[in-house]
């Protein structure tokens, strides 16, 4: 490992605690946009400046600058929020932004086209509701997420309250927040420290933590620099297993870059996990690389290092060892569509949200109906790390009222009849993400209803598949946990995965390598038919493929670049 730090390094140190000179480029109207510096610095504030890719040729030749705009993504441990926060919520998405919400993959919000003189506002509007953005993005501890059915027992609560306490530890601490968005005085003061924990460097990368509870896997536990697994008894959460080690993001032509399942290490008791997890940051925080940051993800300094090695540390930073991890099962990692009903006689409705864009369209008016329901809604809105919503804690007595709304508006009519886009995920790609190959979210729904007509010819129209799509190898919707996994390459062109399980405890492989539509469905039609002709009872597709030789499981990370079809 190179000592030399990098650049992204040396600014941060320089940065007076994420102040950098953010304050200034907000207050300069002379162009929409901030400096290169600013908009890193602005990550750790959970922001991002993009410009709109559909408008970038056209305005080029307008001679006019990029339409800049900023997204803003929430910090939202667990998902959860009430019905006043929605509306709010709500509220600013016409105010501040494009009049959408977009449901990420980890279990929070985005809004998306925020121009730069309403960034302010609507930072002040979200911390007004209780809510920040603090960390939703930089070198530092991002979202914890966690299992969305917290009703479902005492324990799950249990579960929530320790994905708030992991997150509210690992929030960074200096005073450039408060400043620079609600306008509180400067409290900077050279040499003094205002991270306790990050120190002046934060993290060498992001870094993520998700909660799982067996048999649930809706977070993808393992894609995760920390993924917790409960370990419940009786009833009762006894403590987490701990993986360590996963994450996905790689680069095409970069042989050294790879995706990776976290590896289970050992288990905690619950009492201690919150010390656990800030033992396990503080490792990465000491030994990550900081001078390459295609080498920084906390995967890597596992790798280099060794399982023995962060046994080791962990003891040393923690004080005690890791104990023998538990037996546990994870079954699936989607979500659990439609009504259920909970102990305490309260109702959970999981709704689909296509491509988790909150908009109203012609066909559906999606964010007029939600808007109705969280204003008379008496429970919670919890958000899936599928990029779907529950809505949660529903009375016996209002759920014909909601179940009503939900028909007016046809909310769930993404659940019925099919299913094969229930487990369907996109990232959100063109027009904002500026490193985008390849439409995702836009894209999905015509993709899959092209393979909707393949099920349904073999036969299968009620199978349930798992489909990821994302506009190019970073991740975002998870693709290489899916049974069919999509990376962009460039307009039109894809990578194709195949063969990952359903549960989000195997990877897929690149089996094609830059194909379009027609090659990607060409390919897919004569497996779907061979499933559908020869698959066990309740048997998957990723593993039908795996069982048949068709894709091999064992695989090293880096032969995760060779296709094994050409
Ligand atoms: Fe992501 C960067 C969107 C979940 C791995 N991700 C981005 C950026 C900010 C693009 C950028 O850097 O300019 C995207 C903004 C797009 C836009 O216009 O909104 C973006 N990521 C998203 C979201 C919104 C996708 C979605 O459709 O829901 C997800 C927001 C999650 C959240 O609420 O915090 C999102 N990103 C993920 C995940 C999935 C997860 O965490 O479960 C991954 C893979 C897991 C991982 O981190 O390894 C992921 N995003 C990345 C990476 C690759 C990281 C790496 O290790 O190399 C990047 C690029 C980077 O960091 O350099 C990235
Ligand atoms: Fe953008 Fe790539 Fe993430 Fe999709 S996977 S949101 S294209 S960075």
């Amino acid at each position: 490992m190179n000592d030399k730090l990098s650049e992204a390094e040396q600014l941060k140190l320089s940065s007076r605690y994420l102040r950098g000179a953010i304050a200034e480029g907000l207050a300069d109207i002379a162009t929409g946009a901030i400096s290169e510096d600013d908009n890193k610095l602005l990550k750790f504030h959970g922001s991002y400046q993009q410009d709109n890719r559909d408008l970038r040729d056209e305005r080029r030749h307008q001679k006019l600058e990029p339409l800049y705009s900023f997204m803003i993504r929430l910090r939202l441990p667990g998902g959860v929020l009430s019905p006043a926060q929605w509306l709010g919520l709500d509220q600013i998405a016409d105010d501040c932004a494009n009049g959408t919400l977009r449901l990420t993959t980890r279990q929070t919000f985005q809004f998306h086209e925020v121009l730069k003189k309403d960034l302010t506002p609507l930072m002040r509007q979200v911390n007004a509701l209780k809510l920040d953005t603090k960390g939703a993005c930089g070198d530092v501890n991002r979202n914890v997420v966690t299992n969305v059915n917290p009703h479902l027992s005492a324990a799950h609560e249990a579960v929530h309250q320790a994905a708030h306490e992991i997150s509210n530890r690992l929030n960074w601490q200096s005073g450039a927040y408060s400043e620079i968005w609600l306008g509180e005085d400067c409290v900077y003061q050279d040499g003094k420290s205002e991270e306790p924990f990050y120190g002046e460097r934060y993290l060498p990368r992001k870094f993520k933590i998700a909660i799982a509870i067996p048999p649930d896997n809706d977070c993808d536990v393992l894609a995760n620099d920390i993924g917790l697994i409960a370990i419940i008894e009786q009833g009762e959460l006894q403590g987490f297993n701990i993986a360590v080690g996963g994450g996905f993001g790689m680069s095409y032509g970069e042989p050294g870059t790879y995706p990776r399942l976290a590896t289970v290490a050992g288990f905690v008791e619950k009492e201690r996990i919150v010390d656990a997890c800030e033992a396990i940051a503080a490792i990465q925080r000491d030994n990550g690389d900081r001078s390459n940051r295609l080498h920084a993800r906390f995967k890597y300094t596992i790798d280099d290092n060794g399982l023995d090695w962060f046994q080791q540390q962990f003891e040393s930073y923690f004080g005690a060892p890791l104990q023998e991890a538990r037996a546990f099962e994870l079954t699936a990692n989607g979500d659990r569509f439609g009504w259920t009903e909970d102990d305490t006689g309260d109702w959970h409705l999981t709704l689909f949200i296509p491509g988790g864009r909150v908009v109203d369209r012609e066909s559906s008016p999606l964010r007029t109906g939600l808007r109705e329901i969280a204003a008379i809604h008496q429970g919670q809105f919890r958000l899936t790390c599928n990029q779907n919503l529950v809505i949660a804690n529903v009375t016996a007595e209002q759920k014909p009222q909601i179940a009503a709304l939900v028909e007016k508006y046809q909310l769930d009519d993404g659940t019925r009849g099919k299913p094969l886009r229930l487990n369907a995920m996109a990232c959100v790609a063109f027009p904002t993400c500026g490193l985008a190959m390849a439409e995702a979210e836009r894209y999905l729904p015509e993709f899959i209803e092209k393979l909707e007509g393949l099920v349904e010819q073999a036969g299968i129209p009620d199978q349930l598949i798992n489909i990821r799509m994302t506009g190019c190898p970073n991740g975002c919707g998870r693709p290489y946990l899916g049974e069919i996994g999509l990376t962009g390459k460039a307009l039109g062109k894809y990578n194709l995965y195949l063969g990952a399980d359903f549960s989000g405890q195997r990877l897929n492989r690149l089996y094609l390598e830059n194909v379009d539509e027609e090659t990607i469905l060409d390919t897919l039609k004569p497996m779907i038919k061979q499933f559908a002709d020869e698959r066990e009872q309740d048997e998957h597709f990723g593993d039908f493929l795996v069982r048949k030789g068709i894709v091999e499981a064992e695989r090293s990370p880096a032969m995760m670049h060779q296709p094994l079809k050409k």
